[in-house]
């Protein structure tokens, strides 16, 4: 009798260890629709709203395969990063991947002929694919975000699709700005420092003794109003970097600035578009970096509450939505290594906020499919 209990339980261990392997439900993308034919009635015609929901439609990908697993190939990769334990006001944005991509429902790649340029940024060289989510702790910030930067590894780790370029690039869904800071550390082993083009309403440069009653602890200290002081310090940023869209107050009125340039950052405000118009911006923002490999970080509170209510930390006097992508299109030709939206999820009807994020995540993909990166 007692042998017999021993194997039971041995069994039941053993498929609880089983038990552990993550299996991620099948999303049918739009290209992988399933065809039915029921008599006359043909239901093989793709909709935007069947199946599970991934970035404008794109195949799902299990780019965060373990070891062994076999991984179908692509060059650029759509990464959710749900993570907002690192703000200063409203959390929220843990929603935001999930918000962008129920944003983007009705881009269809087939059907993503752009107006302006006549090109189709889905049926380019680049093979484009939804990856899901990096599994990310809500309870403790570290934990998480080691586990963010152990997700970019491997997604960028993985070899690209085209034997030309054999660093696929990544487009992190936020999440808070904090989620950053993983990008910018995976992103450095690949391609050495990079200028950073960072829409914000806010400076981010914040140092760590300051922000939120300054040095509370070390773990307090990583938060969306710091990503880019420590991406200094850990030297993963060059000095040609650039803020837009700044028009939030500072904390300190010499102090901030001061720092914000010992972080490699010039500033171009919000209000700078009205004397300069869009060109302008453009070309402010371009001259910077040079001919630098660049990160384009986009927090969506760059926009003004109008365009974009739903976020952490609204700021008015914001640019308009059409404004931030006319001046995105026209960052054409910058060597784009990595990207990401910020945005979280609490929305009005509308889903004003998540239909600009997703517009802003296809400005981002045609500027690395217009320019492919080879490793540095
Ligand atoms: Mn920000």
């Amino acid at each position: 009798m007692g042998v017999l209990y021993l194997i039971l339980i041995l069994l039941h261990l053993h498929l609880l260890g089983a038990a552990r392997d993550i299996t991620f439900p099948p999303v049918s993308g739009y290209a992988q629709q399933p065809v039915f034919d029921q008599g006359e009635i043909d239901v093989s015609t793709g909709s935007a709203f069947l199946g599970l929901t991934t970035y404008a439609n794109l195949p799902y990908v299990h780019c965060l395969a373990g070891k062994g697993e076999e991984v179908e190939k692509y060059d650029i990769a759509i990464l959710g990063a749900p993570f907002d334990t690192g703000v200063t006001a409203r959390p929220g944005a843990r929603f935001g991947p999930r918000g962008i991509r129920q944003g983007s429902q009705r881009i269809v790649p087939e059907d993503a002929w752009n107006i302006y340029t006549g090109d189709n940024v889905f049926f380019d060289w680049a093979k484009i694919v939804d990856c899901g989510d990096a599994p990310l702790t809500f309870l403790d910030n570290t934990v998480a975000l080691k586990q963010l930067d152990a997700s970019h590894k491997i997604v960028s780790g993985r070899p690209g699709n085209s034997s030309d370029y054999p660093t696929p690039r990544i487009i992190t869904l936020g999440g808070d700005h904090t989620t950053t800071l993983s990008a910018l550390r995976s992103i450095y082993t690949h391609f050495g420092e990079v200028s950073v083009i960072h829409f914000d309403s806010h400076l981010d440069t914040w140092d760590p003794k300051v922000l939120a009653g300054g040095g509370i602890s070390h773990y307090a200290g990583v938060n969306h109003g710091t990503f880019l002081h420590i991406a200094h310090e850990e030297g993963l940023i060059r000095n040609t970097s650039v803020h837009a869209g700044i028009r939030a107050p500072m904390v300190r009125p010499r102090g901030d600035l001061k720092n914000d340039v010992r972080c490699g950052f010039d500033i171009v405000k919000a209000r700078e578009i009205d004397r300069v118009g869009v060109n302008g911006i453009i070309q402010k923002l371009k001259k910077r970096v040079g001919e630098s490999p660049v990160y384009i970080s986009v927090d969506i509170d760059v926009l003004d509450p109008a365009f974009a209510p739903a976020t952490g930390t609204a700021e008015v006097g914001g640019w308009s939505t059409r404004e931030l992508l006319s001046i995105l299109d026209g960052l054409s030709g910058l060597r784009v290594v990595g990207a990401d939206v910020v945005a979280p999820v609490y929305d009005n009807v509308g889903e004003t906020t998540v239909l600009a994020a997703a517009e802003v995540v296809q400005s981002l993909l045609v500027l690395m499919v217009e320019t492919p990166v080879a490793k540095r």
